[in-house]
């Protein structure tokens, strides 16, 4: 079938807007109308060509939400007209990793997904007659996609797709890494750096784990606004800090007979490996958790003196905030519809598929927090 697509041919080149050609679902496969689709840090970090996972030419794209519209033979958990979110950690429940129980990051599909092809190793996707590659094994840069059975989370139809598409990445990285990963408890002191759409998600999942003291740190001094919205308690402009940054942080933290300073838990939400340096080490002495979501480029590498970790820091990472997909997608779709958590005022631009360029200028701008493609 002919399809819609930002197709990106080019690192580091504008997305085109083409017809392409899309192949019905094959075994354990679904077709999803893409209603829907975020666009996160993520799909720009590839697209400028810093992924080492990178490949051309691809449709990009992996905060969807959209409707089932077929499904191949031995799909029995979703059915034509099931809303569903694309998941790019899927959730077999059968593979070594997801019967672990200790991470969320099922393998069985995770090799053909890292080479833009469906579990058979072929694409779905083709323009005048060469395959293109899947991103993710979403692509909710088109408006109809093709996805294995375990990468979708089937969620309730009363939520808006314009909205839960957001789910797909940006809310559930934030406010599972504060839930999930750190486990944060009520009390608690902690640092947020970078809030764009995931810290903002971080600061709303910290507000909801009660912790006492949220201390939001960006460039944009915009963004002081934006954490306070929702649930920032202090802000501080990381260029007017300085090289003062972390002194300054782990003074703030100060409390009480408890003069060592620094925070229970720290996140790193900007990809900046000096940032992630400066999370781990605005950590309390003892027992401080640094937790790793920004995605560095390729080539970068994280360091710090050992004696940080020696002194009881931890530093920790988490993809899609430790969410095992088709089990906890739903809960968070429920969540938004009972008001426990706002997902409206961070989409500040809605975009048509022809202007999905727009959408990346405003994030390299620092204009958006979230825009979302409707198609
Ligand atoms: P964004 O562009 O919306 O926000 C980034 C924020 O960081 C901006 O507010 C920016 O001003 C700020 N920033 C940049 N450099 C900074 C610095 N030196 N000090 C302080 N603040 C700084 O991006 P986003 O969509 O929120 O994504 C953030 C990061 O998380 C990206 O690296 C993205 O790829 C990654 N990500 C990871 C996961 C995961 O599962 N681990 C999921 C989604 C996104
Ligand atoms: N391809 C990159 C890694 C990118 C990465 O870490 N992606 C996160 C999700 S970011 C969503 O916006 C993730 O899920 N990682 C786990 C995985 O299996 O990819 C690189 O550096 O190679
Ligand atoms: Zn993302």
């Amino acid at each position: 079938m002919d399809v819609r697509a930002a197709v990106a041919f080019e690192a580091g080149k504008p997305l085109q807007i083409e017809t392409v050609q899309l192949e019905g679902p094959k075994a354990f496969e679904v077709l999803v109308e893409v209603k829907a689709t975020g666009i996160c840090h993520t799909d720009e970090f590839t697209l400028s060509g810093a992924d080492p996972e990178g490949l051309f030419p691809a449709i990009l794209g992996h905060e969807g939400a959209g409707v089932v519209v077929e499904v191949g033979p031995g799909v029995t958990s979703v059915k034509p007209g099931d809303h569903v979110i694309p998941l790019y950690t899927p959730e077999c429940r059968q593979c070594p990793s997801c019967l672990s129980r200790k991470t969320n990051l099922c393998t069985a599909i995770r090799a053909t997904q890292g080479k833009g092809l469906m579990p058979d190793g072929t694409s779905r996707f083709s323009f005048q007659g060469k395959p293109i590659h899947h991103y993710m094994g979403c692509s909710t840069f088109a408006n109809f996609t093709v996805l294995p059975e375990i990468a979708v989370a089937k969620v309730r139809d009363d939520a808006p797709f314009d909205k839960i598409c957001y789910i797909g990445c940006g809310v559930t990285t934030g406010v599972g890494a504060v839930l999930n990963t750190a486990k944060v408890e009520p009390g608690a002191k902690a640092i947020v750096f970078g809030l764009g759409g995931i810290g903002l998600n971080v600061i709303q999942g910290l507000r909801l784990a009660a912790a006492d003291m949220i201390i939001g740190v960006d460039l944009n001094p915009d963004r002081k606004e934006w954490g306070e919205r929702f649930g920032m308690t202090h802000f501080v402009n990381a260029k007017e800090a300085g090289k003062d940054l972390v002194p300054l942080l782990v003074d703030m933290t100060k409390k009480g007979a408890d003069q060592i300073g620094g925070a229970d838990y720290t996140f790193d939400c900007t990809g900046n490996v000096n940032v992630m340096r400066q999370a781990l080490e605005s950590c309390h002495r003892g027992w401080g958790v640094s937790v790793i979501i920004g995605v560095a480029p390729a080539g970068a590498e994280i360091s710090t003196r050992p004696f940080q970790l020696v002194t009881g820091r931890v530093w920790k990472g988490t993809a899609f905030g430790g969410a095992r997909g088709r089990t906890d997608v739903p809960k968070i779709v429920d969540w938004y519809m009972d008001k426990k958590i706002e997902i409206d005022p961070m989409i500040t631009h809605i975009l048509p598929l022809p202007e999905i360029n727009k959408g990346f200028d405003l994030m390299h701008k620092g204009e958006s927090i979230r825009s979302v493609v409707v198609y």
